[in-house]
């Protein structure tokens, strides 16, 4: 007998705890531009989106696309900088994210799951409503906070078999506005709202780390703020920290941020006892 498959045949044996434990379970994946790679690697991450969807569990993706909008905004020649994290978005700029998040990134992942044999419909916070914003930081612009969520479309789509993939775009709160919402602060509000199991936050670092830069696997909330107040925490893992804060608040149970170039990184994390990244919960 071949070993690979006793090995394949052993796997699937150790997940049923976990397949059992997830059945029904709803999971907000944050799939950033960072993470996104090569054509190979997006069908791998939708390859395990189907996965999840075929095992009994809630798979909602909600994209970023940082890297994609640079590319455009370069080709366009309209100069874009970051404040704190975000991006500083005027009226052309937040015309651009809109049109890359929303038509070439959205309807890429979209078209991944397809090709996988799974079901999905692109949104974008405008559609149905389900994410209203109004602006974060005058200094920022067209950059969105969102304010109220409306998440029956996505419960909708659950009941009909289909994996919702969402684009971090809101509408403002007089609905003429368009918002530009960064994309992890945009995956905690839907798991929020949703009340999420899980909340993946798929990045192209390994986790939270340690002051010698190992990763820490499990992490309680008071433990992030006092490395976010100690300097341990900084960067671009501010905002993703601080967006788990605030999604175990809302009432997800869980948070973990991983690194989505890690293949399957999303089925170890949820189907083995071993986990990846840095797992945050009460
Ligand atoms: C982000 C939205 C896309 C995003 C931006 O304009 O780049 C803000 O900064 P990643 O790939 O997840 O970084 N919005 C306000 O979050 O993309």
């Amino acid at each position: 007998m071949n070993r690979d498959w006793i090995a394949t045949a052993r796997t699937l044996s150790e997940a049923l705890p976990y397949l059992q434990r997830y059945s029904g379970a709803i999971v907000v994946v944050k799939f950033g531009g960072n993470a996104m790679g090569d054509a190979d690697a997006m069908a791998q991450f939708a390859r395990d989106i189907v996965l999840m969807k075929q095992v009994g569990m809630n798979p909602v993706v909600v994209h970023g696309g940082g890297p994609m909008i640079n590319e455009m905004l370069d080709k366009l020649g309209i100069k874009s900088e970051f404040i704190r994290g975000k991006r500083v978005t005027d009226q052309a700029t937040v015309e651009v994210v809109e049109m890359v998040l929303t038509g070439l990134v959205n309807k890429r992942i979209v078209q991944a799951i397809m090709d996988e044999g799974g079901r999905a419909v692109g949104l974008s916070g405008k559609d149905d409503d389900l994410m209203v914003a109004e602006a974060d930081d005058p200094e920022l612009g067209f950059v969105g906070r969102p304010v109220e969520m409306n998440v029956q479309v996505l419960r909708d789509l659950f009941t009909a078999g289909i994996i919702p993939v969402v684009a971090p775009v809101a509408t403002g709160m007089d609905f003429l506005e368009t918002f530009n919402v960064n994309g992890d602060t945009a995956a905690g509000a839907i798991a929020g709202a949703l009340k999420a199991d899980r909340l993946l936050l798929l990045t192209d670092v390994s986790g939270v780390k340690d002051a010698d830069g190992n990763v820490v696997t499990q992490l309680s909330p008071d433990q992030v703020r006092d490395m976010i107040a100690q300097g341990t925490i900084a960067g671009g893992m501010i905002p993703k920290t601080e967006t788990a804060l605030d999604a175990l608040e809302k009432g997800v149970r869980a948070v973990v941020i991983l690194d989505g170039r890690l293949p399957n990184a999303s089925l170890l994390e949820l189907f083995t006892e071993h986990g990846a990244g840095s797992i945050i919960r009460y």
